[in-house]
């Protein structure tokens, strides 16, 4: 904490114009999967309170109240733990946004419509008794099998425009409403050149005061230019805020959809520069490892202008590990790229030993003779810092990251057993079956896919020629 005070001073006294912080900027628990416990948001508004992040949004997908059932009230145990967060939270100057997604299955119109207009009034109610002055409306992730969603643009905003206006009439300090609308990605807003009926209905008619969120071109996407976010100001006629999609990482899950088996850590990167009005990350169900990127985020979203990722990185990784800062460094190295086949986002895992081993892969297409020298000591120097992480990393981190450190340790392993073979000319074979060992943990650990991991496959490659 007092790290992050001393860098963050010293990032802005360094500046020659003085920092504009994002007027929204903090966390959204907005990821599937086992919502944080009371003490994790506890911790994490404190963690807002101490890096000047001055909003935290409730919005936990899997909360049966938030979403599935979300007509139905909250029980008085769950009711009064809420109303001890939001107290905390007013204690901390960080200011608790309540989201609830009803668009599984509201009704818009007739009896029904109203029916559920003032149900939803109620249960907002409810948390207003509770000290909530800020709320949310969600309508993210309602498409079908087949990818369609059966949304209109214009009842939502009707929807929407009826509940602020409900709010802001009734309780004079409710601030204005916050939503994600059902198309919140860029290349879902438009087709071919044109906007789709759903975005342009609900840009047309919603109040302008209502703040719309969305997350950049695609849903975990690597940026966000000032230009992106310009365009899709002018498509909604305000400024739009951002719902950032780093660290989550609830699309990379074991089978049984119980663990996530990749960590983001790296730092946040390619937000925009220029004004943005709101900016909120949505972390991992990992809370203490999410602090790696929130801290950057800290840092961006109090000064865009000068925001320097791999700084911001350093001073997020000396703050939380202290003297194993390094260590941790060069395991997160690993650990930073996050992509799938709708999914792309975070800086390349270990870009220098990537380059390392392209040059031993080119010169083995080249029939020339590799230097392993520069990786066999990058190698040796991750497998020692994994040692002293396995060894004396605070179990709060160890318990959010122990697979991950023994898979590398399998990984860096198998690489070394990579490295002999080729010295030798001839394939060790433990390779494979290293290889196999890695595959049957990928079910709880995976990192360094293209890096890593991908020397082994190449070494397997080159001696199955
Ligand atoms: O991103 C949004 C607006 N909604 C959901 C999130 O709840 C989820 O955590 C992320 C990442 O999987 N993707 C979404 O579509």
């Amino acid at each position: 904490m007092k790290t992050f005070l001393i860098a963050l001073m010293l990032l802005l006294t360094c500046q020659t114009v003085y920092a504009v912080p994002i007027p929204l900027r903090g966390v959204v628990e907005g990821f599937y999967g086992a919502p944080w416990t009371f003490e994790e948001r506890a911790d994490i508004l404190n963690f807002c309170r101490q890096h000047n992040l001055n909003y935290y949004i409730y919005a936990p997908k899997d909360d049966p109240y938030h979403r599935d059932k979300w007509r139905t009230p909250y029980p008085a145990n769950e009711l009064a733990d809420l109303k001890a967060l939001v107290e905390r939270a007013q204690a901390y100057k960080v200011r608790f946004i309540f989201a609830v997604s009803p668009g599984l299955d509201l009704n818009y119109s007739g009896s029904k419509g109203e029916q559920d207009f003032n149900t939803l009034i109620r249960k907002l109610e409810s948390l207003y008794q509770i000290g909530v002055r800020d709320f949310a409306i969600f309508f993210d992730d309602l498409k079908d099998a087949e990818g369609n969603h059966h949304e209109n643009g214009k009842l939502q905003a009707k929807f929407l425009n009826r509940v602020q206006k409900y709010l802001r009439t009734k309780y004079k300090d409710v601030a204005p409403l916050i939503t994600v609308p059902t198309e919140y990605f860029y290349e879902d807003m438009i087709k071919g050149n044109k906007l789709k009926p759903y975005t342009r209905d609900l840009a047309e008619n919603l109040d302008d005061k209502i703040v719309v969120l969305y997350s950049g071109k695609g849903v975990v996407c690597p940026g966000i230019s000032d230009d992106e976010l310009a365009k899709v100001n002018e498509i909604f006629n305000r400024e739009v805020g951002i719902w950032w999609n780093y660290p989550v990482n609830d699309y990379s899950l074991t089978p049984d959809g119980n663990r996530n088996v990749k960590l983001a850590l790296g730092a946040i990167e390619n937000l925009p520069t220029a004004h943005v009005t709101a900016v909120f990350f949505n972390p991992m169900q990992q809370v203490q490892l999410s602090k790696v990127a929130l801290t950057t985020g800290a840092i961006y979203t109090n000064n865009p202008a000068d925001y320097n990722p791999e700084l911001a990185w350093e001073i997020a990784l000396a703050e939380l590990f202290g003297e194993l800062n390094i260590d941790f460094k060069n395991f997160a190295m690993h650990s930073r790229h996050m992509e799938n086949s709708w999914a792309k986002c975070g800086s390349p895992d270990d870009p220098e030993f990537n380059a390392e081993v392209n040059n031993i892969l080119a010169d083995l297409k080249h029939n020339r003779k590799p230097d392993f020298s520069t990786l066999e000591r990058r190698i040796s120097q991750i497998d020692n810092s994994i040692d002293r992480l396995l060894y004396r990393l605070p179990q709060k981190y160890l318990v959010e990251c122990k697979p991950q450190l023994q898979q590398l340790k399998r990984i860096l392993h198998a690489d070394k057993v990579a490295i002999q073979s080729l010295k030798a000319g001839k394939l060790d074979p433990q390779l494979k079956s290293l290889r196999e060992e890695i595959a049957a943990h990928e079910s709880e650990a995976v990192l360094s896919e293209l890096v890593a991991r991908r020397f082994i496959d190449e070494v397997l490659k080159y001696f199955s020629r």
